[in-house]
């Protein structure tokens, strides 16, 4: 249970990612903002509360996997990272551009605290279940968390995935779905409706719950649920809004990757910090 003083932290800290992933896309003028906006939640919790790292040795054996699936929200990954300390701020401004370090795709090879390459929805579902049973076969506590978006649901491997987790019994694998409700170019329920989700895993075995994924005292004690289970994954299914924090984009559909323009970014910062200095209590 998070007392009131840590929960305005992880507030704190969530506004920052999405201050810092909005400035991050303007830096190159486009890029995937609506999928990054909405797991900023659920990343302030991981890395401010429930995750185990090591910012100046992002190789530490003793970490716990964080894998994006939906690795088109690199930027909201890499602004968590650099609030961390993984790497200098000052890298955010160099996304996308040749030769940086920070692709818009989260990539293992090239960005400290980035634990699998995603891009290729599906993929990375398959890697975290593999990276949890070779831990789980060398009795290691490592955990591994997983973020799938709610049109990545689409892809069949995810599927394989849940099959495959449930039979190995991975409790040390944590899965999130960002059900922001939209994918590239429609809601879900137009493109290939999901039903529900929190049902469909749980027929295959898993420990399933369902939270508002915005607010961090829910997402934080369903993590605390999920942690404690024995001999079953888990997933929380995240009710988000694409986009969340900056009304211009919030729910809509041309919000999946969009230009940033200086005005954009000055609109987004105004209404981030006005919500940032709403949330009180000490300023960390
Ligand atoms: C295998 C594969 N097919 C297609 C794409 C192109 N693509 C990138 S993002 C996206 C939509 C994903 O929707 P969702 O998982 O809901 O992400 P979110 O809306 O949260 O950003 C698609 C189809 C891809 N990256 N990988």
């Amino acid at each position: 249970m998070l007392t009131g003083q840590k929960a305005r932290e992880l507030l704190q800290f969530s506004k920052c990612i999405q201050m810092e992933t909005v400035r991050t896309i303007a830096s190159i003028g486009v890029g995937h903002v609506g999928g990054a906006l909405s797991i900023a939640d659920v990343l302030a919790v991981l890395y401010g509360n429930q995750m185990r790292y090591r910012p100046e040795c992002p190789d530490w054996d003793g970490r716990d996997w964080l894998v994006v699936s939906k690795g088109h929200a690199g930027p909201a990954v890499y602004a968590a990272l650099a609030l961390k300390g993984f790497f200098p701020m000052e890298l955010l401004q160099t996304l996308n551009r040749l030769g940086t370090r920070l692709p818009s795709h989260c990539d293992h090879r090239l960005t400290p605290g980035i634990d699998i390459t995603t891009g290729s929805l599906g993929q990375g579902a398959s890697a975290a279940a593999g990276a949890a049973l070779a831990l789980q076969m060398d009795g290691k506590e490592n955990r591994v968390f997983l973020i799938l978006g709610d049109g990545e649901l689409d892809e069949g491997q995810v599927w394989e995935m849940a099959l495959f987790a449930a039979h190995w019994k991975l409790s040390n694998l944590i899965a999130f779905v960002d059900n922001n409700h939209l994918q590239i170019d429609g809601t879900t329920e137009e493109v290939c409706a999901l039903g529900d989700i929190t049902e469909k895993f749980r027929s295959f075995g898993w420990y399933a719950q369902s939270v508002d994924g915005h607010d961090v005292q829910a997402i934080d004690r369903a993590v605390d649920a999920a942690k404690a289970q024995a001999g079953r994954p888990s997933v929380i299914v995240l009710d988000t809004v694409k986009g969340h924090g900056w009304s211009a984009v919030a729910g809509k559909v041309g919000g999946h990757s969009r230009n940033i323009s200086f005005a954009d970014l000055k609109d987004a910062l105004a209404e981030m910090q006005q919500a940032l200095d709403a949330i009180g209590g000490e300023t960390v």
